[in-house]
Order: C-alpha cells, then structure tokens, then sequence
C-alpha cells in the first residue's frame, strides 16, 4: 500500500460526503497518483465501514464493468466489485429523487441469490449454479461522484465503484432452465427501446462475474456468504436518465422491472 491510514480515512470520508450531499469531485487519482490497488479498495472498505457505523446494514455486492460494452464506454479493461448498502434498494415501480443523486445513469442486470457460501480461489460457473438460490432481473442506477463520469479504474474503485441505488422485482427463478447467455433484456425509456443486449454480454455467462467476484474476494481471504444478492454487471451500455423519465426492464423469461425519476 502507498498511502497512511489518515489519507485513506480522508479519501473514504470525501468521497461518502460527495455521495451524501450529491456533489461532484474531481479523480482522487489527481492528487494521488501513487495509490494501488489496495489503497483503492481499503478506501472503498472505509466507506462501508462508516457507513456500517452509523448504522446502514450492507445487503449485497455489485461486479462493474464485467461487459465489453462497458469497458469500452468507460475506456478501462478490469472487472471491480463493490458493496450495496439497505438505501441503495428501491421498492420496485419506486421513485428516484434526482435531487438526492449528481448524474444518474439506469443499467440492466441479473441479480443472483445464493443459497451456499462461494470462496475462490478457482470458483467457476458451475460452482456459482450450483450455489445459486434463484435470479431475478435489476436495474442498477450508478452516480460515479466524479465529475463528468471522469475517471480511472483505482478512482472508481475508491469510489465504490459508482453504486448509488438498485431495483431488484419481476420474476423470480431458479437457474436450472434458463440459459442466462441467451436470455434477453431491453431497457425501455418512457415507452422507447434506449439499449438491449443478452447475458452473454457481461464476460460471456453473467455467472462468470459471480465467479470472479468470488475469486477476488478470495485474494482477500474473504467469501461470498450464502444469502447473498449480487448485481452481476451491466449488459448494455449504461442509460443517461432525467427528471420525469420512467425505466422499464424488460428481461426474457424474468418479467420487468420499474423506476422513475422525479
Ligand atoms: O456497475 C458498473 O458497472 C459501474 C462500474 C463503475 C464505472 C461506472 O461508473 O460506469
Ligand atoms: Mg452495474
């Protein structure tokens, strides 16, 4: 690590106010160009901690940028994980307060739900299928605190990898018969197709980010427990949203999934 317990606190403690009171920053990278890897998830696991401390519950994990088409959007070239806190979850056909987020932007995913404990090293997809309890479609609103969605991969990390609220509903199914590879989503803004893609978009099986959330988390000596929700990453695109704007997933075999923006 490169950086003092101070300066990782003053990050963590920076980037959370930016979250809370819905402003921008610009990289943290700018100032500290030194920082690693793990300066960028010790600063994430800051955040979660203080969160924890004023009493949030963490409810789930987030894989980012497990597709090529976020990748690509995004100019970077590594999946990241991340930490999904009780606020973050909004009832499905809920509304979303702009004014509580800086530039949101709408994701369709598949959640998953285990129902036993994933620990890499070496955690495949069928060891993910078989831990698999059920999925169910997601809509993932990230709202990178960095201005204009301006980054690179440790700031984003830092950041906790730009999660600021998810919706989870539609149906819920086991995976025993769906392909998820195959299975199809459309995102829908006011009525109109804006992006639609297939599971197999997101590092060709969505089970393959499970897999390799669990690996890196095994690096760490950590797991994914059983009963865990995981948003397994975007298969499009992400979807810029306004005020007054409604977003439908729509996701074969899994129903859809709603949330406006006021
Ligand atoms: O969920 C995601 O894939 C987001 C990862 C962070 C990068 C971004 O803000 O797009
Ligand atoms: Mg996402």
């Amino acid at each position: 690590m490169k950086l003092d317990q101070a300066t990782i606190a003053k990050l963590a403690a920076h980037l959370e106010n930016c979250e809370l009171e819905a402003r921008d920053t610009t990289k943290i990278t700018d100032d500290h160009p030194e920082m690693d890897w793990d300066d960028a998830y010790a600063i994430q696991d800051e955040i979660k901690r203080r969160k924890i401390a004023r009493g949030c519950r963490i409810v789930g994990l987030k894989a980012g940028l497990t597709s090529h088409a976020k990748m690509k959007q995004m100019g970077v070239d590594t999946p990241v994980f991340g930490f999904l806190a009780d606020y973050f979850s909004v009832p499905e056909g809920g509304e979303i307060k702009l004014s509580e987020l800086i530039h949101p932007k709408v994701e369709p995913e598949i959640a998953f739900v285990t129902k036993a404990a994933l620990k890499g090293p070496g955690c495949h997809i069928g060891a993910v299928l078989a831990a698999t309890d059920f999925v169910m479609p997601a809509i993932e609103i990230i709202d990178s605190r960095y201005r204009d969605f301006k980054f690179d991969l440790k700031s984003v990390v830092a950041d906790n990898c730009s999660s600021s609220r998810f919706v989870v509903g539609g149906r819920i199914r086991p995976v025993e018969d769906l392909d998820l590879r195959t299975l199809g989503v459309v995102i829908e803004k006011n009525g109109e197709v804006v992006a639609l893609g297939a599971g197999a978009a997101v590092l060709g099986h969505p089970a393959a980010a499970i897999a390799m959330l669990a690996n890196l988390l095994g690096e760490r000596g950590e797991e994914i427990p059983a009963g865990t929700l995981i948003l397994s990453g975007a298969i499009t695109e992400a979807v810029m949203v306004k005020a007054g704007d409604n977003v439908t997933l729509r996701a074969q075999d899994l129903g859809s999934v709603s949330v406006r923006f006021a």
